[in-house]
């Protein structure tokens, strides 16, 4: 059988719960193999980030390259990019390779604020990066910002999510976990058809690292070759079992369980 690959652009965590880490798990779980290349080092449990320490950009893309020039890759997503030179120079790497299944995950802040992307880099996010995107996986602040629309309602994240389109995304999920209603709906969107994706929201603090556990999830049923709404179920199941059975890891905002979706479908 055809072993498919993934690869991740992204940054790592050293609390193991989002970032890098959290991508080679969930690719792993899902039975993708896993490659990354490395945007920066953050120093981070989960109480907080103690450190961000970005590489320089030959270092990103001499990774991406070394890549590209042998193993190839099935899909990949980005995440943590955080420089404005770092997002410019993925972007022409994704274009020269013809990487079209690309989840970009615009990850701006990490939950206790930190920045994980310079507050100029959203420009070069909005021209270079999300044009080329199979999907964009926003949460609502960062829908907000990249749409320019403040989101309250269903309709406003419509409008959010048409934007991003208009923007050059081929789709969009605008992911609900930030709102306040009992159950999560996630919206998706490619252009012609809106789904709202429900699950029950689960009253945890252990959400650490869930836009980069999805997004890898995604990523790696797309690097499968799924469609992209059948691929963006089987991550919101990913995502659910994983909040569901977080191990409660840490005195603060601890990660989720990356095996869980497995051992339930295997049980
Ligand atoms: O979840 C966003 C994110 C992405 N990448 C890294 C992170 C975080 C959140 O903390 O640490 C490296």
């Amino acid at each position: 059988m055809k072993q498919f690959k993934a690869l991740t652009i992204a940054g790592s965590d050293s609390g193991g719960g989002a970032g890098i880490q959290a991508d080679l798990k969930t690719f792993q779980e899902l039975g993708v193999f896993g490659m990354s290349a490395l945007t920066a080092v953050t120093a981070q449990n989960t109480l907080g980030v103690q450190g961000i320490y970005p590489l320089s950009t030959e270092a990103v893309t001499t990774q991406i390259r070394s890549i590209a020039e042998d193993m190839g890759t099935d899909a990949l997503k980005t995440g943590m990019l955080f420089h404005a030179d770092i997002i410019t120079a993925v972007a022409e790497l994704i274009k020269q390779n013809n990487w079209e299944r690309l989840v970009v995950d615009p990850v701006m802040v990490a939950k206790g604020g930190a920045r994980l992307l310079q507050e100029e880099a959203v420009q070069a996010m909005f021209t270079h990066l999300i044009p080329l995107a199979l999907v964009v996986t926003p949460n609502i602040p960062e829908a907000e910002v990249l749409s320019g629309i403040t989101i309250k309602t269903m309709e406003d994240r419509k409008e959010a999510a048409q934007r991003l389109v208009q923007m050059g995304a081929k789709t969009v999920v605008v992911k609900g976990g930030h709102d306040q209603d009992d159950d999560v709906i996630d919206l998706f969107y490619d252009g012609s058809q809106f789904a709202e994706l429900r699950r029950k929201r689960i009253q945890t603090r252990h959400t650490h690292g869930t836009g980069c556990t999805f997004s890898a999830a995604l990523t790696a049923e797309l690097a499968k070759g799924k469609d992209v709404l059948i691929a963006v179920e089987t991550a919101r199941d990913f995502i659910q079992a994983a909040i569901e059975e977080a191990p409660g890891i840490g005195k603060g905002h601890g990660p989720t369980d990356h095996g869980a979706y497995r051992r339930r479908l295997s049980s």
